[in-house]
């Protein structure tokens, strides 16, 4: 019997986007379309083959953005609000339009995030070049600016004949899919390629599902890790990211109501545990709570759940002292799984914690350290409360606002924030009550993204308020998404805190004896020849109403809680300024951070820094060759 091979004659660039918007995933026998459309900004290098492509199918979405980063952050955030279950997929021309992705690949890829980045790139027949824009090279007419995108992305390729594609486009998806390995994918689309035709196999357009597995843990492993549990004094569970992604909150909650551990929440894990579940200690590490972080401090084992154990989690590897601690890893990626000496159980978090309770039946911890808890926890709500209920100035201090807008907002809302010393008193004060509520880049804690991402976590789920907490120098770098959220009809709610410069790196810089040397935005001095100048006024609010928003400043606390209200009422993204005190600041409870500090200076200031820097230092641990799981 003979059979025909059917295929379909389409341009490189129609057959990506017909292939694109027939890919599905499911998990746990849920099913949804993998890609919500495409964010993009088009020029010479897109617009006659993606452009077209694009054009051609109206049902894969074309969304049109105001800055090619800001479209990767959209893209991610969208996706990590969806728990890497759907992403968009993002076009750019060539040269700068791609370059501008970079820094939003990064993101993604540091946040463990798919996102599908689409770099047009020169031409694949090399006769015209050098093209606009075209980086050209000495020793190879194959390199491009769309290189730099190689260490940034989990999955990297350029498409210089049309025949390449359905290989790669498989790969591209196998990896976006992949809960250890996902991250950003490029896939460089020369721009004479984009517009060639091929016969293309009819089966590229039809609908495929990928299954997003819960990989189970090994048996073995899950009775090893039970024994260690059992025979354990202190232990205590830090819930990353992959608690959230996986679902596992759910399980999470049992695991630890049943054993009594407690838990302490990173950046990307906060929300696994609603914030007054009774074994919830809140942030654990550099921006931890001080019973998270003595919790840290005495283990005997540390169940790690889902988190790369940065050194924001182990505040640069002093935050656990015990000289007797084991850690026990839960993870879908072999090297965080292995991080620490620990003992590895390479498994989705969910699958694994339902596991680990069944295995720990009877178990509890004693009653001591569960009275502890329970104090620990009291003696937090206390302070939040203090934070919250200081009626400073004005100027206000950052933690009566976040008091305000954690009070105000509602359990489904979201706070989103990336970068400045917000994220640091959100981690410590924010009450999460559902798993979504808070939303923190802070894998790559990249200043631009917050405006940009709250329009990414309100698409994902347009029925959430979502609260952007931005300050005014990560604003001053990227606000022009408003205008994006404007068009879309997506509103967004954001609140500048304005300081007139950078509290985070300014208090940093004086932790490390520099005066806040470069920190503020102030005029420059004549007689000084430095910017100790007065505060370069700014107008935020004219800012965001020349983008479209409605926008009011404010100066009291009062004030601030009725603008909230008026907020929301607004049926457009709204905003409203508030200057914050620079130096009221949350301070930072039982831990520590490595910044090196020059090892000579002239400066007084300097010299004792380091002194205490050398102290810090010693606290260091090498748990990675400790080896006390094996
Ligand atoms: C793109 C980028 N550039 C630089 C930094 C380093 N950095 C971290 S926080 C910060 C200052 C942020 O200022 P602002 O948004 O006003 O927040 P504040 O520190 O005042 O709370 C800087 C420059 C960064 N995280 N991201
Ligand atoms: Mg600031």
């Amino acid at each position: 019997m003979k059979t025909q091979r059917v295929t379909q004659r389409v341009t490189m660039a129609q057959a990506l986007v017909g292939f694109l918007k027939n890919q599905y995933v499911e998990r746990d026998g849920r099913e949804n379309p993998f890609f919500a459309g495409t964010w993009g900004i088009f020029g010479h290098g897109n617009i006659a083959g993606m452009g077209q492509a694009l054009q051609q199918n109206p049902d894969f979405r074309y969304y049109l953005c105001r800055n090619e980063q800001a479209a990767v952050h959209i893209a991610t955030a969208f996706a990590k609000a969806r728990n890497r279950l759907s992403t968009f997929a993002c076009t750019s021309s060539i040269g700068p339009g791609a370059t501008n992705m970079i820094t939003g690949a990064a993101t993604a890829t540091i946040n463990r995030i798919p996102v599908l980045l689409l770099p047009g790139d020169i031409f694949a027949r090399r006769n015209v070049a050098p093209v606009l824009q075209q980086l050209e090279s000495e020793h190879s007419q194959d390199v491009s600016v769309n290189d730099a995108f190689k260490p940034v992305s989990r999955y990297w390729d350029r498409i210089n004949r049309p025949d390449q594609l359905p290989c790669s486009v498989v790969e591209a998806m196998r990896v976006l899919t992949s809960p250890s390995q996902t991250g950003a994918v490029t896939l460089a689309l020369p721009q004479d390629v984009q517009s060639e035709a091929w016969d293309y196999p009819a089966e590229m357009f039809e609908k495929r599902v990928w299954h997003i597995s819960r990989a189970e843990p090994e048996r073995a492993l899950v009775l090893r890790a039970a024994e260690m549990i059992r025979a354990a004094k202190r232990p205590v569970i830090i819930a990353g990211g992959g608690v959230i992604y996986s679902e596992g909150t759910g399980a999470l909650a049992h695991l630890a109501s049943r054993t009594g551990i407690p838990v302490g929440e990173t950046q990307a894990g906060k929300g696994s545990l609603p914030f007054d579940h009774a074994q919830n200690l809140g942030a654990i590490g550099v921006t931890g709570t001080p019973g998270a972080n003595i919790a840290a401090r005495e283990a005997d084992l540390v169940i790690a759940i889902g988190t790369r154990l940065s050194d924001f989690t182990t505040a640069s590897k002093t935050a656990f002292q015990n000289p007797h601690v084991r850690f026990i890893n839960i993870n879908v990626n072999e090297t965080d799984a292995c991080k620490h000496g620990g003992l590895p159980v390479i498994a989705d978090a969910r699958a694994a914690a339902g596991q680990f309770e069944a295995a720990l039946s009877g178990y509890h911890v004693d009653q001591e350290y569960t009275s502890r808890v329970t104090k620990w926890k009291e003696g937090w709500e206390q302070e939040t409360d203090r934070l919250f209920g200081l009626r400073h100035g004005p100027p206000v201090s950052q933690g009566e606002i976040i008091g305000a807008v954690s009070r105000f907002s509602r359990a489904k809302d979201v706070v989103v924030c990336a970068a400045g010393s917000l994220p640091g008193d959100l981690h410590k004060l924010w009450r999460t009550r559902q798993p979504k509520g808070y939303h923190m880049e802070y894998g790559y804690s990249c200043m631009g993204y917050e405006i940009a991402g709250g329009l990414g976590v309100k698409m994902a789920d347009p029925s959430r308020e979502v609260y952007v907490m931005v300050g005014d120098g990560s604003f001053l770098m990227m606000s022009s998404e408003i205008t994006t959220s404007i068009q879309e009809g997506y509103k967004l709610n954001i609140i500048v805190l304005d300081n007139h410069g950078f509290s985070s790196i300014g208090g940093l810089s004086r932790a490390v004896g520099s005066a806040g040397f470069g920190t503020d935005y102030r005029f420059r001095r004549e007689e000084t020849g430095q910017l100790d100048g007065p505060s370069v006024p700014v107008d935020f609010v004219a800012m965001s109403t020349g983008l479209g928003a409605c926008a009011v400043r404010v100066t009291t606390h009062d004030e601030f809680e009725r603008a909230l209200e008026t907020m929301r009422r607004h049926d457009r993204t709204s905003v409203i300024v508030t200057e914050v005190d620079k130096e009221m600041r949350v301070p930072g409870y039982e831990s520590w951070w490595d910044v090196p500090i020059s090892e000579v200076s002239e400066i007084e200031s300097i010299q004792k820094a380091r002194a205490q820097y050398e102290q810090g230092v010693k606290k260091e641990r090498r748990h990675e060759i400790a080896a006390s799981a094996r």
